[in-house]
């Protein structure tokens, strides 16, 4: 017998079904950040990354056009088993020689390179406007600016984003999760809290009166703690990001795991805003210390928000997309990981007895509870996993960085 047979049983044992778990496992579309590629850079501008978010590290090899970016993630999706989406930033545009245009003029033709790349894949795309690495930031500032130039620039930059998402949904034929993040703070205490915070509403709420379709376009709003720079104060903190979603239909709250304080997590309020919205959206990352942006690893909290959608049964109210960047291991391989990853802490939380745990809880039966869950830690999940990959047609654990050293050596290491 295989070894997927004899783990296969196992499972059954404690009314868990591999097979099924594999089946749903891949209809569920997990969007790939094309910003892991080459350090949230894009092809709109030279300048340096700025909003508070930082990359680190100067591993060789990265991408430096789109057709670059775009073969780098085949690389990736060929090493990952799953559905997937593409998760593109507005800074990624992609001009004709001579055409460039700014962020508030930006149209669904500066995109259509990406359309083509998702379509001939069959895949979905989410979108971003980008806020920040800009020179129209003023003061560190852009939605909740004082200045009605530099917010006006950006609201219509918003605009023009909605515009775009409307498109990719409708040339992919898959709803397009936008979401809105800016970097909008101060490095010190402010002398004003709330004047900032009346504008950034004002300002998401004329992006959002922009016309479309509320089943095509999912606007987002993700919120922070706070970024390198901006430390004192943040514009859209969890507290206003939250309440505007709460208050706009059809606006959606991004939850961000890297965007909380240390000992918050996110697992625990997914089921906690499930209560009242129809939709959520996930930015899944890893932060140490702070909000570093480290490659995602099949870790303790990692399994922990996989397994909450899924006892949830929410997967299909969650849109689920990556977030990390990290410059300093090939960046192939981190986007790789990252992914795999989230996969394997999403199978992970489709073989968890959790029938049989909630019926224990509700039971007040703790100690049993307790035996249960330390119990399904040791069942043999990687062969399920193993099997998954093979399904899938990806290499398995052991093989696929052999991949990644080939692309290097014949691929990466050819860019100057
Ligand atoms: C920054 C936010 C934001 C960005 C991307 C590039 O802290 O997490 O989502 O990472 O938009
Ligand atoms: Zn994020």
């Amino acid at each position: 017998m295989s070894r997927y047979e004899e783990a296969k049983k196992i499972y059954a044992q404690y009314g868990i079904d591999t097979d099924a778990a594999i089946e749903l496992l891949r209809t569920q579309p997990v969007a790939l950040h094309c910003w892991q590629g080459d350090d949230v850079t894009g092809f709109d501008h030279d300048g340096p990354l700025t909003g508070g978010i930082q990359t680190t590290g100067n591993y060789p090899g990265k991408a430096r056009t789109p057709e670059e970016l775009m073969a780098d993630m085949d690389k990736v999706m060929s090493l990952c088993p799953g559905k997937k989406k593409i998760n593109v930033h507005a800074c990624y545009a992609i001009f004709e020689e001579g055409g460039f245009v700014d962020r508030d003029k930006l149209e669904p033709k500066h995109f259509k390179k990406w359309v083509d790349f998702a379509k001939e894949r069959g895949m979905g795309l989410d979108f971003n406007p980008t806020f920040f690495s800009h020179p129209m930031m003023k003061d560190g500032l852009t939605l909740s600016s004082p200045d009605d130039k530099i917010r006006n620039f950006w609201i219509e930059h918003g605009k023009a984003c909605i515009r775009i998402s409307q498109y990719f949904a409708e040339e992919t034929g898959v709803p397009c999760v936008m979401n809105i993040w800016t970097g909008d703070g101060f490095k010190d205490i402010p002398g004003d809290r709330m004047g900032p915070r009346m504008r950034y509403k004002d300002a998401i709420e004329q992006i959002l009166s922009e016309p479309f379709d509320k089943s095509k376009v999912k606007p987002c709003v993700e919120s922070k703690v706070f970024g390198i720079g901006v430390e004192a104060y943040t514009t859209g903190s969890a507290e206003f990001t939250l309440s505007f979603a709460a208050m706009h239909d059809g606006c959606l709250p991004l939850m961000d795991n890297g965007h909380y304080h240390p000992t918050e997590v996110v697992s625990d309020k997914i089921p906690a805003l499930l209560c009242f919205f129809p939709e959520i959206a996930l930015h899944i990352t890893r932060p140490i210390r702070w909000d570093s942006d480290h490659v995602v690893l099949f870790d303790d909290e990692t399994k922990e928000m996989a397994k909450e959608i899924v006892r949830c049964d929410a997967l299909d109210r969650v849109y689920m997309a990556l977030d990390y960047f990290d410059a300093s291991i090939n960046r192939v391989s981190a986007w790789t990981v990252g992914l795999r990853s989230w996969q394997k802490a999403l199978l992970n939380a489709m073989l968890q007895p959790s029938a049989k745990m909630t019926e224990l809880q509700n039971a007040g039966n703790f100690t049993e509870l307790m035996a249960v869950s330390e119990a399904a830690k040791t069942l043999p999940f990687g062969d399920i996993w193993d099997h998954y990959c093979e399904v899938e047609n990806v290499p398995a654990e052991n093989v696929w960085f052999e991949e990644i050293k080939k692309y290097e050596a014949e691929v990466q290491s050819k860019r100057a």
